[in-house]
């Protein structure tokens, strides 16, 4: 079946507490597990042992994008596709990376080292999956507590060549695309799980991070959220609004150590034989805001 959906994200940040008082206390996922150098988190539906993984290092950056894949038979077949295009591929197996088992791992063309992988300690959600009530029954307190994580964005000096890694390679589908006046892709939004993207490209430096995003279940969980941000003095970058691209409601903001963050909910749930949608360069400003029609520098300039 290939791959199912965003595994986790892993990013490298110069305060291990203060990411964890952050993504816990701000955010409100649960941390899972920890080392002298890594603090490990999931959210509050998700079974999986993380969706997010911090790892000491005084500089913030990213460290690896991990999708789950579904059956062993995808780990060998997208392993021997990726070294027919000419990436190294190496195995990671049980017991030598934590909260998961079989892996592979090798650097995409957009300069991204990323892992596919099919086995997953489960750890369970905070509700049962017998009679489930609808969020967690205590309550999910004063923080964001995003259901699950949703979407990864990074950047590409070529973003047709990764795009065409992406969908060729890893099999992505093409929901929508940003062209230059030239009819070149500027920007790529990608599916696996039938949403209006998993993974998205934009222009910038190889291996960089724009965003990574948590779903959020509705508009009015957006708007709870912008107040939790302000609340906690949390930096916005942009929003409350709404993309012209996925159609998503969205805000974007930074945690305290420089990473870019967004919630998003909404946009259209397309199914496979939906078309890829084009945006041209002179509606770029919609195509990302649509309200506000531009876009601004810090998020056009800033990335990870
Ligand atoms: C999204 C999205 C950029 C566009 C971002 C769009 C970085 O994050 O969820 O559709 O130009
Ligand atoms: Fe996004």
């Amino acid at each position: 079946m290939g791959i199912l959906r965003l595994g986790h994200v892993d990013i490298t940040v110069p305060d291990l507490d203060l990411a964890t008082a952050y993504y816990t206390e701000v955010m409100g996922m649960s941390e899972t597990a920890r080392t002298a150098d890594r603090v490990f988190f999931k959210c509050w539906d998700e079974q999986d042992h993380h969706s997010l993984a911090v790892r000491y290092d005084p500089r913030v950056g990213i460290d690896r994008i991990s999708f789950k894949v579904t059956d062993d038979e995808d780990l060998a077949t997208l392993e021997q596709r990726v070294e027919r295009y000419g990436y190294r591929v190496s195995r990671i197996h049980r017991g030598e990376e934590i909260g998961q088992g079989e892996s592979i791992r090798f650097e995409t063309p957009s300069g991204h080292k990323m892992e596919l992988v099919r086995e997953v300690e489960r750890l369970g959600s905070d509700v049962p999956t017998v009679d489930p009530a609808p969020r967690p029954p205590g309550g999910i307190g004063r923080a964001i507590a995003p259901p699950r994580m949703d979407h990864v964005l990074v950047t590409a000096e070529e973003v047709p060549e990764a795009t065409r890694f992406y969908m060729d390679v890893l099999g992505f589908r093409l929901t929508e695309q940003l062209l230059d006046g030239e009819g070149r892709q500027i920007g790529t939004w990608m599916e696996r799980s039938h949403s209006p993207h998993d993974l998205a490209v934009v222009s910038g430096p190889n291996g960089g991070l724009h965003h990574f995003a948590y779903w959020l279940d509705d508009w009015t969980e957006v708007r709870d959220a912008a107040d939790i941000l302000a609340y906690n003095a949390i930096q916005i970058d942009v929003g409350p609004t709404r993309h012209g691209i996925t159609r998503g409601a969205t805000i974007y903001f930074f945690d305290p150590m420089g990473t870019r963050n967004e919630v998003f909910t909404g946009g259209y749930r397309p199914d496979p034989d939906f078309p890829t949608i084009t945006w041209t360069e002179e509606n770029a400003g919609k195509a990302i805001f649509y309200y506000e029609g531009e876009l601004n520098e810090r998020f056009m300039k800033v990335h990870t």
